[in-house]
């Protein structure tokens, strides 16, 4: 047990990140090592100084106190090879410590030019991740000892990309793309954090990194990919409402989030902030998804985010028939 699981049990998340020490995570990618080395070596050396020093310190006030019969003596101005001695040796340590954390931060920044790319957006409040053959997935899926290359961007704020089992970290800024790189050593399913706490919901932000092995990984993505078309219409619907991240604002239940409720759309009609009025229909709900400052609702912000390239046509059409469905469960 260590901090990171508790943090992840205390969100109620059942990801295995066991394995770990006390001071450090599970240690799943070939960075790792050199990491937690630099880590320890820099801790060990800081400890043996703070002994070293606060231990002579104490010596010192006790044995040299003042008391009576006692009396101050002169001290030597001057004393050159005890002065060499702790400027020599803690100059070589620090550059030693320089090479380590230098050495490790090189190897973290370039990625092998082999390595298998997945691009990776942040919004408020979830990640998407998209596979070379245009599958999103919510989750992050990667190959065993495989280089994977990461293009992180942002739609809207700042987020920090971090998963603790494979020691990387980034920030993802709106307007420029950032990248990190990993390759995992140990399949098993590993949690994805936003360490950007200046914000409501950045601590809501997990995700899965599930490292398959390398054969399973072609497979997962050709299943995954075609899994939508297996499905009936509205059951494909409800998995991209959960997996795109609609229900951040969009509640089922009737409550108003950011944004209305889907409970009862189909067939309402929606008054919009410019007085206009439409009963909502399947070209309506389009709309709404790919310019959906169109027609804003009345009573709520523009907020939307467009998905107008970042959801399929057939995928539109499938939230369509989600929503269509939600009607009919409840009368
Ligand atoms: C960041 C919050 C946010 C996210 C994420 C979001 N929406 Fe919205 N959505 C809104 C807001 C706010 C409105 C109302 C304002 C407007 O009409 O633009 C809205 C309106 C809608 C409407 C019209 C609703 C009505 O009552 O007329 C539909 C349909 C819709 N969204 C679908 C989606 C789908 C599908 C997704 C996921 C792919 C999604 N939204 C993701 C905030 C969001
Ligand atoms: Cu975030």
């Amino acid at each position: 047990m260590n901090w990171l699981s508790m943090v992840a049990a205390a969100s109620g998340e059942a990801t295995d990140i066991k394995g770990g020490t006390f001071w450090m995570p599970a240690s799943a990618s070939t960075t790792a090592p050199e990491v937690d080395f630099v880590f320890y070596f820099i801790f060990a050396i800081s400890a043996f100084f703070f002994a070293l020093i606060i231990g002579l310190t104490l010596l010192f006030v006790i044995r040299y106190r003042a008391r009576p019969g006692h009396h101050e003596q002169p001290s030597p101005s001057h004393n050159l090879a005890l002065e060499l001695t702790w400027s020599i040796i803690p100059s070589i340590l620090v550059l030693v410590m320089f090479w380590y954390g230098f050495k490790t931060f090189m190897d973290q920044y370039n990625p092998p030019a082999n390595a298998y790319e997945v691009l990776v957006t942040a919004q408020k409040w979830n990640w998407s991740f998209e596979y070379p053959n245009g599958y999103i997935d919510k989750d992050l899926h990667v190959p065993l000892g495989r280089p994977v290359r990461l293009v992180l961007s942002s739609q809207d704020v700042i987020h920090s990309f971090f998963v603790p089992a494979f020691r990387v970290k980034k920030d993802v800024v709106p307007g420029r793309y950032n990248k990190v790189w990993f390759e995992a050593t140990k399949p098993g399913t590993y949690t994805v954090f936003c360490t950007e706490y200046c914000g409501t919901g950045h601590s809501d932000m997990l995700a899965h990194v599930i490292v398959h092995p390398p054969e399973e990984f072609e497979a997962w993505l050709e299943k995954a990919a075609n899994f939508l078309d297996t499905l009936p219409p509205a059951e494909a619907g409800r998995m991209l409402f959960e997996q795109r991240g609609c229900g951040q604002c969009h509640s089922l239940d009737g409550s108003p989030r950011v944004g209305p409720s889907f409970k009862g759309l189909w067939g309402r009609t929606e008054k919009f902030t410019d007085g206009s009025e439409i009963t909502a229909d399947e070209n309506y709900i389009r709309e709404s998804i790919v310019n959906p400052q169109a027609k804003v609702v009345a009573g709520f912000e523009p907020v939307m985010p467009t998905y107008a390239g970042r959801l399929k046509d057939k995928e539109i059409t499938y939230i369509i028939e989600y929503i269509k469905s939600l009607d009919k469960e409840q009368p």
